[in-house]
């Protein structure tokens, strides 16, 4: 019998449900004993040496001459020149970038490839794959207070009690709806975690906001006393188009900036190429830069906050 393949994943929701749907369709399609374990980015630094002799797949990250099969969606995948010219559409690999979230490319694929038929249960986590990672959310309401299993399950992997949880979740999501898997006592007890911390951030989030001008609020999270969330400005202040804040990271300080994505301007500005002008990057509605020391993050913050308020003058 073969050695049993590792389908190894960005530990994220759209990633989770990506080795979910590549190891249920092995198991049935191809007959194969399959592992999985999530990947983080500090595996990176010696990719080119990555489970050397070993049987794997990649799912939802970086590109890898060696995996057997690899499916992603992120315009950056590619750690190396070279490895982008070995890449080359196949039965066992695909980039599309246009995809919103990565299982509709592995879960297509299966369908025209390995005579695979979608199941109702992996179209409902297509579904929701697609509205988390592309933050497609109806209302800012739903981003932050829906609760469906989907976003419960989601919202958890903040605060997930052990490095090898995703992995529990993981084998669950192969063989039960999201449904069931948000019913597991260690989802609702995490889930009951998270609500609380992100009402901490929601309550906290006023007092880091330092002004808004032209539809630009600019804050200054600088803290590391103050709760993160993401959609925060938008909630607090549901008419600005765009939020520029100074956050603290593992790495130093981080300046992030995005477009409020339920009112998005007219034109509006390509946040992303300002970004890589301070040495970032990022898409157009959406981007950020580490310039290290918190004075040169708060100078920048105001630099970009500026800029944005004289391009929507
Ligand atoms: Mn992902």
């Amino acid at each position: 019998m073969a050695e049993p393949i590792t389908i190894h994943y960005h530990r994220d929701f759209d990633g989770m449900v990506s080795a979910a749907a590549l190891a249920h369709v092995l198991r049935e399609m191809k007959d194969e004993r399959v592992e999985w374990r999530s990947v983080n980015y500090d595996q990176r630094r010696d990719w080119d040496n990555f489970q050397r002799g070993r049987r794997f797949a990649i799912v939802d990250f970086h590109f890898h001459p060696r995996a057997e099969y690899w499916f992603d969606h992120h315009p950056t995948t590619f750690l190396e020149p070279e490895h982008e010219e070995l890449y080359e559409p196949s039965e066992n690999w695909l980039l599309d970038t246009s995809s919103p979230s990565c299982p509709p490319i592995i879960l297509h694929h299966a369908e025209k490839h390995w005579g695979y038929t979608i199941s109702e249960r992996f179209h409902e986590m297509i579904h929701w794959s697609n509205v988390i990672d592309a933050a497609q959310f109806e209302s800012v309401d739903e981003a932050l207070f829906g609760d469906d299993p989907a976003l419960r399950i989601s919202r958890c992997l903040a605060v997930a009690p052990t490095p090898d949880w995703q992995d529990k979740i993981v084998r669950d999501m192969i063989d039960l709806r999201l449904e069931e898997v948000a019913m597991r006592p260690d989802v609702e007890k995490a889930w009951t975690r998270a609500a609380r911390n992100r009402d901490k951030a929601l309550d906290h989030f006023p007092g880091t906001v330092i002004d808004v001008e032209n539809g630009v609020m600019l804050y200054d999270a600088s803290s590391n006393k103050i709760r993160r969330e993401r959609f925060a400005p938008f909630f607090h202040d549901p008419d600005i188009f765009y939020a520029v804040g100074v956050i603290p990271t593992r790495g130093g300080f981080h300046v992030t900036c995005g477009v409020n994505p339920w009112n998005t301007p007219e034109g509006g500005v390509h946040v992303g190429e300002i970004m890589n002008e301070y040495g970032g990057g990022g898409h157009k509605a959406v981007g950020g830069v580490n310039p290290g020391s918190k004075d040169r993050s708060h100078e920048i913050a105001e630099e970009i906050a500026i800029r944005i308020r004289r391009a929507l003058a």
